[in-house]
């Protein structure tokens, strides 16, 4: 019994934080911008200038403009770059497709992700950006 309530309210502000957020589930590895870059305090700023929202920087400008009510066309997204650094949003965030859609698993490899609006930002090399997993695909289509 007492477990069960402590479950639940643990389940319950997890809700709550997660609730509190919407537009970062509408981006893929926000959070994993957040655990690779150590100036970037929380997943407001992949979009914002700051860690409480306000000012978007040049990447959460392009988010607003593709916004059509609480939704994002995250394939179009995914073709931009923000920070013209040579490397489309997609492709920073591990999804260079844009097949990606909200509430499914962070596409990509989580240490090859980098912030889409740094320029000083970006995908060491075409390598980084593909799973380990794709690569056994790859693998395997020459066997
Ligand atoms: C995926 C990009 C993205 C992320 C991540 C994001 N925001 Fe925003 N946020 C936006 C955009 C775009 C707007 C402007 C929406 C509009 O113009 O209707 C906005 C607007 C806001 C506003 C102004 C609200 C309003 O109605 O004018 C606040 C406050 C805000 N965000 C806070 C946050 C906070 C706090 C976080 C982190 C928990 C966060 N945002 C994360 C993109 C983002
Ligand atoms: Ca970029």
């Amino acid at each position: 019994m007492r477990w069960s309530a402590i479950g639940l309210t643990i389940f319950a502000l997890c809700g709550m934080a997660l609730a509190e957020n919407p537009f970062v589930s509408l981006i893929p590895n926000a959070e994993t911008v957040v655990a690779n870059d150590p100036a970037v305090a929380n997943a407001c700023q992949v979009c914002h200038t700051s860690t409480s929202g306000g000012a978007l920087n040049a990447f959460g400008t392009q988010v607003q403009a593709k916004m059509v009510g609480t939704t994002l066309s995250w394939r179009e997204i995914s073709q931009l770059d923000a920070d013209q650094d040579g490397y489309t949003n997609g492709a920073e965030l591990g999804d260079p497709s844009g097949t990606w859609t909200v509430g499914q698993q962070n596409p990509g490899l989580a240490s090859a992700i980098t912030h889409p609006a740094k320029a000083n930002s970006k995908p060491s090399s075409i390598r980084d950006q593909v799973s380990p997993t794709t690569w056994a695909v790859i693998k395997d289509m020459f066997r």
